[in-house]
């Protein structure tokens, strides 16, 4: 009997995955590759269903011969060791990033002779609305808010980008890159008090009230179904955070992050070019001790942000309060630095990791942006934090086009730099 092989990389068998079983059959025994978790969150969406739920998924299909545990988007692995006659796969992978993939099959088939079989994508109102279904149940708060425990587990490191509108949320929420033969994307979405604020036009004081956060948020979740991890500045009064903690919890937030700051809050990135006054250990824990005892899941994280560095305060401090606010109930360590380089944040972790090994460690490389994620993982860092690159971005794009627009009294000019108007209108899918 020969061999066919396909992979699906699905929590839902709809019509589509039962047609190609169906051609499979006709060609040989059919052989059913199901992707691992950490293969799939890397460019697909996070699986509604566990690893052992979809292999079971599978194997109870009519016409499948043998479940096989694919962990690699590439096929190299199991081509190898199955050696299919036959890959089958539907046709939607002869264009876009899946392109890259047919063709690394095609080329490792080429070798003994075995051959890919395209079958036409089924694509119909039905599936359309079973994708919608299981987007929307993503987008859940229960599912949503426990995603982040779920990803630090499957991913080296959680690759976390900065939104502050539904259009910065779609592109954290869409982007996926092919490079080198290796996909990603980002796992999660960082809503920066620094972003937010300017996105208003306003500083970054605490001035933008909770309220508004929280608009931007919706605005977000409305669009996304990552997790969220919500920057909440100082937490402001203990009396207020545990309100914040338990209206963020409701949302289907996964983590907020506080900083060891009190009185007027100024950006870090100032550093001691302004007045900015560190809390005092107690008074932290207390705040920590407080949103911990009042959240009602076990999925939210409150993640301490020391600013010892920032503020000159030296090493043996940053540790001191990394080791008091793990013990007053803190889920995570954010350490920040203004440096270029990393080293005192590559310190910090290794003296950190020497004592803890599993609470998870964020990093916000803004000032030290030469360090990679390899290394950043290596350092025991769980979270990077891309916190306003989108921002920086768009603003001398945007700028730039006013000035020119301007300078010509006309907009053709900037023509050519500009998305092209039909992509502009079909952006936003409607429903
Ligand atoms: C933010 O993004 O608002 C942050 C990170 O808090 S930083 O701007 O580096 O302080
Ligand atoms: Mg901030």
């Amino acid at each position: 009997m020969k061999k066919v092989y396909t992979c699906f990389c699905t929590d839902i068998i709809h019509e589509g995955h039962l047609n190609i079983i169906n051609k499979a059959q006709k060609y040989g025994e059919v052989y059913v590759g199901v992707l691992t978790d950490e293969a799939m969150v890397k460019f697909n969406r996070f699986p509604t269903l566990d690893f052992k739920e979809r292999v079971q998924l599978v194997k109870n299909l009519k016409g499948v011969k043998e479940v096989v545990i694919q962990d690699e988007i590439m096929y190299d692995k199991v081509i190898d060791k199955l050696r299919p006659d036959y890959v089958i796969h539907g046709d939607n992978w002869l264009q876009g990033n899946m392109k890259v993939i047919r063709d690394n099959v095609e080329k490792l088939l080429s070798a003994y002779g075995g051959e890919i079989i395209d079958v036409p994508y089924t694509y119909n109102e039905n599936v359309k609305r079973l994708d919608a279904q299981i987007k929307e149940k993503l987008s859940m708060p229960e599912y949503r808010r426990k995603r982040l425990r779920q990803l630090i587990k499957l991913r080296p490191i959680v690759k976390t980008i900065e939104v502050h509108s539904g259009l910065t949320g779609l592109i954290a929420e869409k982007t996926v890159v092919e490079h080198n033969g290796e996909f990603d994307q980002f796992d999660a979405m960082w809503v920066s008090s620094l972003c937010d604020s300017t996105a208003k036009g306003k500083p970054d004081i605490e001035l933008v009230d909770m309220t508004s956060r929280f608009r931007t948020i919706d605005d977000v979740m409305e669009v996304t179904t990552k997790p969220i991890i919500f920057d909440g500045d100082t937490g402001g009064l203990t009396e207020h955070f545990v309100y914040t903690v338990r209206s963020l919890e409701r949302m289907g937030v996964s983590a907020v992050i506080i900083e060891d700051k009190t009185g007027l809050k100024k950006n870090s990135l100032f550093g001691t070019d302004v007045v900015q006054t560190q809390d005092s250990i107690e008074h932290f824990c207390e705040k920590i001790s407080a949103g911990k005892k009042i959240q009602l899941t076990d999925d939210f994280m409150i993640i301490a942000r020391i600013e010892s560095l920032i503020l000159n305060m030296g090493m043996d401090d940053a540790m001191a309060r990394a080791r008091a606010y793990v013990k007053a109930g803190a889920d995570g360590i954010m350490i920040h630095s203004r440096r270029k380089d990393p080293d005192e944040i590559l310190e910090f972790c290794r003296l950190f990791r020497k004592e803890d090994k599993n609470t998870p460690i964020v990093v916000v490389p803004s000032s030290f942006n030469s360090i990679t994620e390899s290394e950043l993982a290596a350092a025991g860092v769980n979270i990077v934090i891309y916190a306003n690159q989108l921002t920086r971005s768009a603003f001398p794009a945007m700028e730039q086009t006013a000035k020119d627009i301007l300078k010509y009294h006309r907009a053709q000019e900037v023509d050519s730099r500009l998305l092209p108007i039909k992509d502009i209108i079909s952006l936003i899918e409607e429903l």
